[in-house]
């Protein structure tokens, strides 16, 4: 396939973009923004002027050099200068200078002061106030920065994947049932198990193309056709997410589903691997020339460019691929080593169901206990119990766990850190839990150095064991709170007190970059449903997935110990 003017115009703006941030000679920033306009402007093929042997050089501003890079993007595809410069400076830097009020000084700023390197650190940072620590970013400019950043979240609404799960699976019963098809995969950031996704990635195989195709865009919950062809189609649902299916041959099977599981930056840089040895690889196989190698199994893919398997959720290149390659990969926790929850509520706060429920569901499940954490009186919108209401429930736990063989429920409540930091019960009934879970609901606006000071008086209370939901997001709803969340990481680990990943789909608090920044600061974690009935037990595996996105095995997350191991570790 022919490499067209405008693929080779982005590379070298992309590549001004990247010298542009590092500070290089202006002179040479131009001239590699004026080759983009030059060629993104011709009306002539550089791909056939390549071909036909013409001098690239006669035209305008194009000298011996940047003909030969131009040429070499006509032969191969890529820019090796521009390989090299991403090994070293982010790409989405580039991205992040286009914003208002940020330009490539200031962005170089950012990345070397706070280590910024996408929107999501850039909106992190505003919210912590780090960012109006950094010299020459007064209140007016970070505003500013603010605004554009919001005006382009509204544009490009991500879906929480509980959601986005809630459709994918009507979807793929759907498309399993339409004649000659063999396999149906997600894969993109919803194979990856983002806390959300952009939009749906299908890859299918089939034995006839044409029923596939009509029946995808068939689907009875397809509002907008945006493209259809023999191999891949665009729908957009009445939901408004998009969902992209592509058609793959088998023997292409692993190699098309490890493309597009990404992410993007991943793929980039395992092909950059893959060239070092002589390899090309693309959504079709891994090829040695000509010859395709590898292709039919993701495994296989891996084996060929020397790595072992890396699990789509450490596919974010945050270091898996380094650590791929010196056999340091974690193994990853999985569902099926909790062995109990720790955050459920019943009817008697804002719950569901009865205690006796939410036992037998946890029973159900495998569990070999389950905390039954109602809220404490300061959230009066879920009816928290006082200390009288909550001594009545843990005398009915004590009459169901007569009964109970290889179970426990345990005495427990999410107790409201209140706005000075001391908590919402008197340490008297504190004392009579099997575990006690510390948690903010309100004056979630005070100012950073506030809010910490606040979390950490309550961690200074020796009764406090799990901090839950860390951070109070809530996901498209709430931005975490402002605070050192750093100092909070320190003081929990110093103290002994857990982390929780709160797994309920609309929170995923601590999200994977906190949860694992929370274990290197030597943190102890719990992955918690937050249940309001005896289903919601079942959101337990949200939290697992971003604790394998958050590098977690079995032995980081305390509730996968039996309950005499995780009483013992939740002492202080
Ligand atoms: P999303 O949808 O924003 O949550 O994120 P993804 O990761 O699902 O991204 P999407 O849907 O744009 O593309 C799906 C995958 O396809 C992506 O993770 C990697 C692959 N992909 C897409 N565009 C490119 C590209 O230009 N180069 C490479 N190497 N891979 C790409
Ligand atoms: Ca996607
Ligand atoms: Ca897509």
């Amino acid at each position: 396939m022919a490499v067209d003017n405008a693929e080779i115009a982005e590379l070298f703006n992309r590549y001004a973009d990247l010298l542009e941030i590092q500070d290089a000679n202006p002179f040479r920033v131009r001239a590699y923004r004026n080759a983009a306009r030059v060629v993104g402007a011709s009306s002539r093929s550089m791909s056939d002027l390549v071909a036909a042997g013409s001098d690239l050089d006669a035209l305008p501003g194009i000298g011996k050099d940047l003909a030969a890079k131009i040429e070499t993007i006509v032969r191969t595809g890529a820019l090796p200068q521009l390989a090299q410069l991403e090994t070293r400076v982010p790409r989405a830097l580039a991205d992040l200078m286009r914003l208002p009020g940020l330009g490539p000084r200031r962005v170089r700023l950012l990345y070397n002061e706070l280590g910024i390197r996408s929107f999501e650190d850039l909106k992190r940072a505003i919210r912590t106030g780090a960012l109006l620590a950094v010299p020459g970013f007064g209140a007016r400019t970070v505003q500013r920065i603010k605004a554009a950043l919001d005006g382009r979240g509204t544009a490009t609404q991500r879906f929480k994947l509980g959601d986005a799960e809630q459709i994918v699976v009507p979807l793929l019963a759907y498309l399993r049932g339409i004649e000659g098809i063999k396999t149906v995969t997600v894969a993109g950031s919803f194979r990856r198990r983002r806390d959300t996704v952009g939009d749906l990635d299908l890859v299918v195989t089939a034995r006839h193309g044409a029923p596939v195709m009509r029946g995808f865009v068939g689907y009875d919950a397809v509002a907008e056709v945006l493209s259809q062809g023999t191999t891949r189609a665009s729908v957009r649902l009445r939901n408004g997410i998009q969902v992209d299916l592509r058609l793959i041959p088998e023997v292409s099977c692993g190699a098309a589903l490890y493309y597009f599981t990404g992410s993007k930056s991943h793929n980039i840089a395992v092909r950059r691997i893959a060239v070092a040895r002589g390899l090309k690889i693309n959504e079709y196989g891994v090829y040695r020339g000509e010859r395709r190698i590898a292709g039919r199994s993701e495994k296989e893919l891996f084996a060929s460019v020397g790595l072992p398997y890396i699990p789509p959720e450490l596919r974010e290149n945050r270091g898996e691929i380094e650590a791929a390659r010196d056999g340091r990969l974690p193994t990853l926790i999985e569902l099926r080593d909790v062995r109990g929850d720790l955050h459920a509520h019943t009817a008697a706060s804002d719950g569901h169901d009865s205690l006796q429920a939410m036992a037998d569901a946890a029973r159900t499940l495998g569990y070999g206990y389950l905390a039954i954490t109602d809220h404490s009186p300061q959230v009066r919108v879920a009816h928290g119990l006082d200390a009288r209401a909550l001594r009545a429930q843990f005398a009915a736990i004590d009459r169901l766990n007569a009964g109970f063989k290889d179970f426990r429920l345990l005495k427990s409540a999410e107790v409201d850190i209140l706005a000075d930091g001391r908590l919402d019960l008197p340490d008297a009934v504190l004392a009579e839990m099997d575990v006690v879970v510390a948690a903010l609901h309100y004056r979630l606006g005070l100012p950073a150095g506030k809010q910490t000071a606040r979390v950490l008086k309550a961690l200074d209370n020796r009764r406090v064991q799990i901090l839950a939901h860390p951070t109070t997001r809530l996901i498209n709803e709430r931005p975490e709170f402002s605070a050192q969340l750093g100092e909070i990481f320190a003081a929990a680990a110093e103290r002994g007190v857990a982390l929780e990943i709160n797994a309920h789909p609309d929170r995923l608090d601590l999200d994977d970059i906190h949860a694992r920044a929370a274990r290197e600061a030597g943190c102890k974690l719990v992955i918690s449903s937050d249940a309001h009935s005896a289903a919601g037990l079942a959101n337990m595996r949200f939290g697992v997935d971003q604790a394998r996105r958050a590098w977690l095995s079995r032995g980081d997350v305390l509730n996968t110990l039996p309950l005499d191991g995780l009483l013992r570790a939740l002492r202080r």
